[in-house]
């Protein structure tokens, strides 16, 4: 059976956290979707690991670490990846592998992504891209013209020059499209052609792989990458990624079936935040905002840029766990509102004086809802050397039991602090 860690709201949860703690016990680790947008931290002792696009499964030495089909992978920055981590002291090459069907970012892809950001932004509308080629790339899946790793790596006779035949197209397309702009196709393909022979090693039919990993009843975990909020379908389009960052993503990036899936974790910052463009209901921008933002370090692990900060949104949270379904909850970085006064929660969205059923997924009327608070009384005490649950202090376990109660979802972690050691798992 697989387990599953899903991020909640608009990522940047703490999911590299739960995974490295859920993995001393696991044999699989798969990344489902999206690509090197992603980053996941994770903190062991002294060493601090950002992973990107490569499954935070690393961390454990017995762990073998899949890259699904669903997610898009630029071959240079996965070595780099790669490179970075094993500089850190982790062999990591020969328990990694790269699914055959997964498609491929190119550089051009990642021009893209920043011309058309650059397109919107004359019209105030860019979507805040990590500027990593992930929409360009599927987009080009979708359109059925994408480049997929088989493509590359193939010892057919010919494949490599319907690999090349392919890209040049693929790019005198995106010419067409943008104009001329700085790319030679002729270095990435010499690039490609030594790329070729050093991934072939990690190259895997990831739907056999997974098959065989649940048939031989090896513990899976399936690591989420960005967020509901995110998502293609039920995100708040068309400020989301461009892949299925809820469960359906899990199915259709892994190629494994529905029963297979045992516990979906769902990861929940104790406040609000998002990187990037698009509404965001409960956004401080005031001093609480400010203060969210410097305790909690909010900043893009890929980008540097600054995490917007706000409230726990129940609303939101309401929605992601009806379209996720999780089995339980880890709540994360409790410990920023140590020093707050008052800690507000988001309870319903009111429109025209209605309270509404659920998330709305018009922007325009997202942008006029009233949003319906709940107060609660802060803590005002340093929680990030509890050791128990039950030893939180007891404003700490209100809050905690109103996010309970109002999801109808149990509680399973409460993270204290970013490192390993702090997690409180409740009883
Ligand atoms: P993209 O690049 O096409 O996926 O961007 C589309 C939107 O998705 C958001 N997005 C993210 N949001 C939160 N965290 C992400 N990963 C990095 C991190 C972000 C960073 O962990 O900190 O470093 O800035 C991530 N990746 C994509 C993005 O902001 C757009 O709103
Ligand atoms: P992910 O994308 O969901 O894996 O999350 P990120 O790694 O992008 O961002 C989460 C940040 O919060 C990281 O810097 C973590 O080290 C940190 N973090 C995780 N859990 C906690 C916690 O409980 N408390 C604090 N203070 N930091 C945490
Ligand atoms: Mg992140």
């Amino acid at each position: 059976m697989a387990d599953v860690v899903l991020g909640s709201q608009w990522g940047d949860e703490g999911k590299g956290k739960l995974v490295d703690l859920l993995c001393d016990n696991i044999e699989v680790c798969a990344r489902c979707q999206g690509g090197n947008n992603a980053g996941h931290t994770i903190v062991v002792g002294k060493t601090k690991y950002d992973f990107h696009m490569l499954p935070s499964g690393l961390v454990n030495p017995n762990c073998l670490n899949l890259v699904g089909s669903g997610v898009v992978v630029h071959i240079p920055s996965f070595f780099d990846e790669l490179e970075k981590i094993e500089n850190q002291g982790l062999k990591c090459s020969d328990r990694l592998f790269l699914s055959s069907r997964a498609h491929l970012v190119f550089d051009f892809h990642q021009r893209v992504d920043k011309l058309r950001e650059a397109e919107l932004s004359g019209n105030k509308k860019s979507i805040g891209t990590t500027g990593k080629g992930i929409g360009p790339t599927y987009s080009t899946k979708a359109s059925r013209s994408g480049i997929r790793v088989h493509h590359l790596v193939s010892n057919e006779p010919g494949a490599w020059e319907e690999f090349e035949t392919k890209l040049r197209r693929l790019f005198a397309t995106r010419q067409k499209r943008y104009g001329e702009f700085e790319y030679n196709v002729e270095d990435e393909l010499n690039r490609y052609k030594i790329l070729k022979e050093k991934i072939s090693p990690f190259v895997v039919d990831s739907v056999e792989f997974m098959h065989k990993a649940l048939k031989e009843n090896k513990k899976i975990l399936v690591e989420g990458a960005n967020a509901l909020m995110l998502d293609l379908d039920f995100g708040t389009y068309p400020y989301v990624t461009s892949s299925n960052t809820g469960i359906g993503g899990v199915l259709t990036g892994l190629g494994i079936p529905p029963k297979s899936i045992k516990n979906i974790y769902g990861v929940v910052k104790a406040y609000t935040t998002r990187v990037g463009e698009g509404p965001f209901p409960t956004e401080q921008l005031n001093e609480i905002g400010e203060k969210l933002q410097d305790i909690g370090f909010e900043v893009g692990v890929t980008t540097g840029r600054k995490r917007r900060c706000g409230w726990l949104d129940l609303v939101v949270l309401k929605y992601s766990t009806w379209i996720n379904g999780y089995t339980s909850l880890n709540i994360t970085k409790l410990d920023v509102l140590d020093t707050f006064k008052e800690i507000k929660v988001a309870v319903d969205y009111k429109y025209n004086g209605e309270i509404l059923k659920s998330f709305p997924e018009c922007l325009n009327v997202l942008g006029k809802v009233e949003v319906v608070y709940k107060t609660f009384q802060g803590w005002e005490e340093d929680i990030t050397q509890i050791k128990t649950y039950e030893e939180l202090p007891e404003n700490a376990k209100i809050y905690l039991k109103f996010i309970e109660d109002y999801l109808e979802v149990p509680i399973q972690w409460v993270g204290t602090g970013p490192a390993r050691e702090s997690m409180l798992e409740k009883s």
